[in-house]
């Protein structure tokens, strides 16, 4: 592969190799060894290898191009306050639990070390819920994940700043966990909370709150 290799103008400078077969250039370590990547420099008369590492799978082809194509026009993290999503949370304060029929939305945001709110009361069996989670870092390579135990979708990735939606048809009565699935920091397993399952037909009303195990006093609708 040479970078550019597939374009009408290739950057003859560097070869990179992918080697099936790579019989004394490892220590041995079984029947199979790692297969292996060579990078050549290939701007003289003699071509020369300048790294050789191991590389996973086994690799048949690969694209590159130089850094400078790329590097000014990447997007380190999304703005938030660019965020048109209709579900977006560009705030804690914004955050909210809202039941519409048998639907339930759930507007939460992510950012170390915790999910807003974390603490949810009022879905019902017989209910649809979604949880619109929007990651209001405005850092780069800080993505948070979620996932709610029995969802049928496994996750979600969401980038700084992005909004992203998780379906969750609960099945059983219960206290549900859900929690951050990607790795954001040493408090990450604390990016975690619970929803309450109450029978279908039940009265308990929608609320919700952050950091308790009790619901905002503001958020129970007086008697
Ligand atoms: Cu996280």
């Amino acid at each position: 592969m040479i970078p550019g290799g597939d374009s009408k103008k290739p950057t003859g400078k560097y070869l990179v190799a992918y080697n099936k077969i790579t019989k004394d250039r490892f220590l041995p370590t079984g029947p199979e060894l790692a297969q292996s990547a060579q990078l050549f420099d290939i701007s003289g008369d003699k071509m020369q290898l300048i790294l050789d590492y191991p590389t996973i799978g086994e690799p048949h082809y690969a694209q590159a191009v130089a850094a400078s194509l790329i590097r000014d026009k990447s997007v380190k993290f999304f703005k938030i306050e660019d965020n048109s999503n209709s579900y977006v949370s560009k705030g804690e304060a914004t955050t909210k639990v809202v039941r519409e029929g048998n639907k339930v939305h759930v507007y939460m945001t992510a950012i170390r070390s915790h999910l807003t709110p974390d603490n949810i009361e009022g879905i019902k069996l017989g209910d649809e819920v979604y949880f619109h989670v929007t990651n209001i870092e405005q850092d780069w390579d800080v993505p948070h994940g979620f996932a709610i135990k029995g969802a049928a979708t496994g996750e979600l990735l969401i980038m700084p700043g992005e909004t992203t939606t998780l379906k969750w048809v609960p099945d059983r009565v219960g206290i549900i966990p859900f929690y951050c699935t990607d790795f954001c920091s040493a408090l990450h397993q604390e990016m975690s909370g619970y929803a309450r399952v109450s029978p279908a037909g039940s009265t308990v009303p929608i609320s919700f709150s952050t950091g308790t195990n009790q619901p905002k006093s503001d958020s129970i609708p007086a008697k």
